[in-house]
């Protein structure tokens, strides 16, 4: 593992998973994307993950609005624009694959099939090997979505058949606490990191209840966070979030008194090898 003086805080400000009639502050609209990603850039984040909804809120890959996503992130904040290629459970191949098409800064690759509540998110070997290598060729920084923890010996596999990927840096992001996945505890976390890839860096995100124990572990062992919306939508117990920034100050704030402060998003293209 690369150990970093600092820590990269993404936010993942939608997800897929959500309604917006059942969380009403959930951004789903280009403007409330927009206003959310510099609202928790200010706050300490430097990367963004995202998902696209359309005009109904419905989870989207549509190629025209989500490279007039792509385009307005750049122009109105600093952040590291990363698009999920995870989508929703139902989202075909051939749609997942052409996000890249979009040409973010990074793309998530999610590095197995998985048990998802109760749906099924798959992730082929074909399916991983044709992302990995359209993202070499566009020169797209993947991060390496790790929902269990044998995905990483997955990941081990693709880098050894298929080499390093664009910039040259690993960065795997450790999603726990899906039913279905790994849980989230800071056991499994430890043991995760016994399989990461020689010189990788990682985020953990926990889901839901595992927020909070996956953040603690994740900074105490060196590793950096993901939060966000996607993930969470209770701040505490009895308490929902109140937005993105909410989450994205309290990791930062952490992240400070862990004394690996926020990178910046320069610091972090620096640190994932993501074009200036
Ligand atoms: N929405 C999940 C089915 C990703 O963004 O790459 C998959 C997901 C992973 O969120
Ligand atoms: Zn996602």
């Amino acid at each position: 593992m690369t150990a970093s003086s600092g820590t990269l805080v993404t936010v993942a400000p939608t997800g897929a998973e959500h309604s917006k009639a059942e969380v009403p502050n959930l951004p789903v609209t280009l403007e409330e994307l927009v206003r959310t990603g510099q609202d928790c850039e200010r706050v300490g984040a430097s990367m963004i993950h995202v998902h696209i909804r359309d005009a109904e809120a419905r989870p989207s890959l549509d190629q025209g609005l989500l490279k007039e996503t792509v385009a307005a992130l750049r122009a109105e904040t600093g952040l590291i624009v990363q698009l999920s290629t995870g989508g929703a459970v139902t989202d075909p191949e051939e749609d997942r694959l052409a996000v890249l098409d979009a040409m973010p800064d990074s793309a998530s690759c999610t590095m197995g099939t998985v048990n998802f509540g109760d749906a099924v998110f798959m992730n082929r070997w074909e399916f991983i090997v044709e992302l990995h290598k359209r993202m070499q060729e566009r020169r797209i920084v993947p991060e390496y979505e790790i929902f269990d923890i044998g995905q990483l010996a997955s990941l081990n596999r693709l880098l050894d058949e298929h080499g390093a990927p664009a910039g040259g840096h690993v960065h795997v992001d450790l999603v726990m606490g899906v039913p279905g996945g790994m849980p989230g505890t800071a056991e499994m976390l430890t043991s995760a990191l016994r399989l990461l890839p020689e010189g990788a860096s990682f985020s953990a995100t926990g889901v839901g209840r595992t927020t909070l124990p996956v953040m603690l572990a994740s900074l105490a062992s060196g590793g950096h966070l993901r939060v966000g919306m996607e993930d969470t939508l209770s701040y505490a117990k009895g308490e929902r979030v109140r937005d993105n920034a909410q989450l994205a100050a309290r990791a930062a704030a952490l992240s400070r008194i862990a004394q690996r402060p926020p990178l910046s998003a320069e610091q972090a293209r620096g640190m994932l090898g993501v074009q200036q």
